[in-house]
């Protein structure tokens, strides 16, 4: 029996009892056998059972604070079965991390299929109102696995669904296209991203030496360097981030009939970024930033959503789509000339259960495919389909990983499979091999009626051997020019920063002026800007610039999106009301928004709970911010906190110079300020913030906040207050 979760007392708790359940939000895999059948237990059948301390094999223990000595102050015996068996397994709790996407997240939920792809493909968790349980797992790419979240990289958006027909895994990015168009090239790049071999450092960063080095050189990463650079480097939560599948997939409708697709993930609640400044205090202030959103939202009811859609193009023979290679993952198909059809919705539902069990042990792979959805030949896709398997046999010991709970597909399965290590299934019988007569002839193979998984029999080339790539292949500049060209001034500016901040980290001259050439082959402007921060001539491209249609979907900005589960910060005082924050936290509440009280000190204000104080709150994890009261409060003394030590120059309205710091964050990062009456104003003034400036809201009753709140609530629905700085237009 499991009992009941109550609060932590101050005193060690004494009486046995069974383990407490795990948390409301939280759910594990689906307990099925080793073999995909279902086993009816709940979910915490697998969680650890009994009052009392036992060994590995249930004996119970008396104590596990002294390990068997000869005497009191004697040597330790061998014989001490319990300390060698705690020390032995603890030497050996740690597995390899994976070689790229080592730092991940992870959550359970449910995808619904609209039906809408139907006459596609007869995957048949696409069908209309079929529901799949899923488990996505979100990552950086480069760093460790306790490396900060917010740094400037790429992001993995990884999905596993278990439907009844077998596992299929989309194990995609954030950005729609790679670094490299052959999967041989793979190392390279990764190892010219990863730290420095010598001093292995920078951790989890691009900007450095050896990954500029390649990019510059092997220009065919430049499209995909082009989106690290930009605001999709360094997204806002996992929540708004796009997803892609990146290669070119082959649908096969019941006909037979065959269509090339890529898949998109669309967040509900959009695609947005932090600013540069916001990612870099967070990967210091809380390096956990992305994982802890996802994790709160979840268990707080905001769950996110994501649409799954499709780009569809006709199965020619030639595999290109309006001038643009199919296979050739550094090219994407702007939205415009081939539009996202929605599929279907995915709901994120709830928390892993276990980190290491679920979030770090799931294993994806590209070539769990189900019938209905096929590979391509793009050349980096072929690598993966070797890649995902061979990674997991040192990281997860052995051939059987697909046994791992998080990992059991939930249909049947008789794979003639058989021993290797941490084998969980019991298999029976005495013929593991085809054709047999002993166990009847199981397993049969599966005819065409029976939805097996047949590779399409596409048409190959009659050609030679070669190490080389198709002509079209050659084109690496082109759609990195549309992409900068399709961003709105703002979002160019952030390009030209990034690229100057990481370039600027670069210790070889030489890098960086090969890097500029790289720029001026993409576009005049955006290499000027750069080459000015650098103290370095622009150099003239080396090629003929080539104008395409710009795609105004590759822009993150303008569009609004509904603004639930945005986080608004309130900042209050000691001489504050409590019923009037009362008010505030429940307006905020009822329009789907989640309010931060930011208090002098933790507690509570009345009925309403403190979420951050004076010293911890920093602008990266609001979206928005409301002052109530911001006078000193009793710690803000200069020497304590360096930031305590700013002046405050309102004597009409002293506010709290940490506060002062923290509107000027709030305001700097271009987002929504809202003040109330003649202390929000005094704190405003603190800042050095204008009250009549672009996306400040004020009121003068704090007791009448509707007008404010509503106001700030629009103001959410386009993430950020971008005009309240103008473009630098250079
Ligand atoms: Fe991966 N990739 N990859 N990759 N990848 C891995 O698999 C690899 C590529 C992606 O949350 C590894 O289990 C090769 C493209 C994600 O567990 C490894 C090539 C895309 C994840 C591997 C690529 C991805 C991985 C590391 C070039 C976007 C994390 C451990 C041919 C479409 C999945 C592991 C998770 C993980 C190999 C290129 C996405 C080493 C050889 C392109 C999201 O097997």
């Amino acid at each position: 029996m499991e009992e009941p979760r109550t609060p932590p007392t101050v005193a060690e708790p004494v009486e046995p009892h069974d383990p407490y359940p795990p948390q409301p939000d939280q759910l594990a895999p689906e307990v099925v056998s080793a073999t995909g059948k279902p086993t009816g237990a709940p979910e915490a059948a697998r969680a650890q059972s009994g009052a009392y301390l036992t060994t590995s094999l249930g004996a119970r223990l008396r104590d596990t604070d002294h390990s068997l000595k000869a005497g009191e102050r004697g040597p330790t015996l061998l014989q001490d079965h319990h300390l060698r068996e705690k020390i032995t397994h603890f030497d050996h709790e740690r597995i390899p991390e994976r070689v790229v996407h080592a730092r991940g997240a992870g959550a359970h939920g449910v995808f619904r299929g609209y039906g809408t792809a139907s006459s596609l493909t007869v995957a048949g968790f696409l069908g209309d109102g079929v529901e799949t349980p899923v488990f996505v797992r979100f990552s950086t790419v480069l760093g460790s696995r306790g490396s900060a979240d917010t740094v400037r990289d790429t992001r993995g958006f990884a999905v596993k669904f278990y439907t009844d027909e077998g596992t299929f895994d989309l194990v995609g990015n954030n950005m729609p296209v790679f670094f490299i168009q052959d999967g041989i090239k793979f190392p390279d790049v990764v190892h010219a991203a990863k730290p420095h071999p010598d001093r292995e450092i920078p951790q989890a960063q691009s900007a450095h030496d050896t990954f500029w080095d390649f990019v510059s050189l092997h220009t065919e990463a430049q499209h995909h360097t082009m989106w690290n650079m930009s605001d999709r480097g360094i997204h806002a939560s996992y929540r708004m981030m796009e997803g892609f599948g990146v290669h070119t997939f082959r649908l096969v409708s019941a006909e037979g009939e065959t269509t090339l697709v890529k898949f998109h993930w669309k967040p509900r609640a959009g695609a947005h970024s932090l600013v540069w400044e916001e990612a870099q205090l967070a990967a210091g202030g809380d390096p956990d930033f992305h994982r802890r959103d996802l994790a709160d939202a979840i268990a707080a009811g905001h769950l996110p959503q994501w649409e799954l859609g499709v780009q569809t193009f006709p199965d020619t023979p030639e595999q290109m789509f309006e001038g643009i290679d199919l296979l050739d993952p550094t090219k994407l198909v702007p939205e415009e000339i081939a539009p996202v059809q929605p599929i279907g919705l995915l709901t994120l539902t709830a928390n892993p259960t276990n980190y290491f069990a679920e979030t770090e042990q799931v294993a994806f792979h590209v070539g769990n495919l189900v019938p209905g959805i096929d590979v391509t030949n793009d050349p980096l896709l072929q690598a993966r389909l070797f890649s995902y398997i061979d990674t997991q046999l040192t990281r997860l010991g052995g051939p059987n990983f697909n046994q791992i709970p998080i990992n059991r597909p939930q249909a049947p399965v008789n794979d003639m499979l058989r021993d290797g290590f941490h084998q969980h299934a019991v298999h029976s019988g005495v013929a593991p091999y085809r054709p047999n007569s002993l166990d009847g002839g199981c397993p049969f193979h599966a005819g065409a009626a029976d939805r097996a998984f047949v590779e399409v029999p596409a048409a190959v080339q009659e050609s030679q051997k070669v190490r080389a790539q198709a002509r079209s292949f050659d084109d690496h500049f082109s759609q990195a020019r549309l992409f900068y060209h399709s961003m709105s001034p703002v979002e160019q500016d952030h390009i030209k920063s990034s690229y100057a901040f990481e370039l600027a980290k670069c210790y070889e001259q030489a890098i960086r002026e090969r890097q500029l050439q790289c720029l001026a082959n993409i576009d005049e402007s955006l290499c000027a800007a750069v080459a000015l921060s650098l103290g370095l001539p622009a150099p003239d491209p080396t090629i003929e610039l080539v104008d395409t249609e710009p795609s105004p979907a590759l822009s993150q900005v303008g569009t609004p999106y509904p603004a639930d589960g945005r986080k608004v910060g309130i900042v209050v005082d000691a001489s504050s009301d409590p019923g009037a924050v009362a008010a505030i936290v429940a307006g905020l509440e009822a329009g789907a928004l989640v309010p931060l009280v930011i208090a002098p000190h933790g507690g509570q204000i009345g009925d309403v709970v403190v979420s951050r104080t004076y010293a911890t709150a920093r602008s990266f994890e609001v979206d928005a911010l409301l002052i109530v009261g911001a006078a000193p409060a009793a710690d803000a003394v200069p020497g304590v906190d360096a930031r305590a030590a700013q002046p405050t120059p309102d004597a009409a309205a002293p506010t709290d110079p940490r506060i002062a710091l923290l509107i000027a964050e709030v305001w700097r990062h271009s987002k929504a300020l809202g003040a109330f009456g003649d202390a929000g104003l005094g704190a405003l003034k603190a800042a050095g913030v204008a009250r009549d400036s672009a996306g400040v809201i004020t009121g003068d009753d704090v007791n009448r906040p509707e007008g404010v709140l509503t106001d700030m609530a629009e103001l959410l629905t386009l993430h950020r207050v971008w005009e309240r700085f103008a473009p630098t237009g250079r």
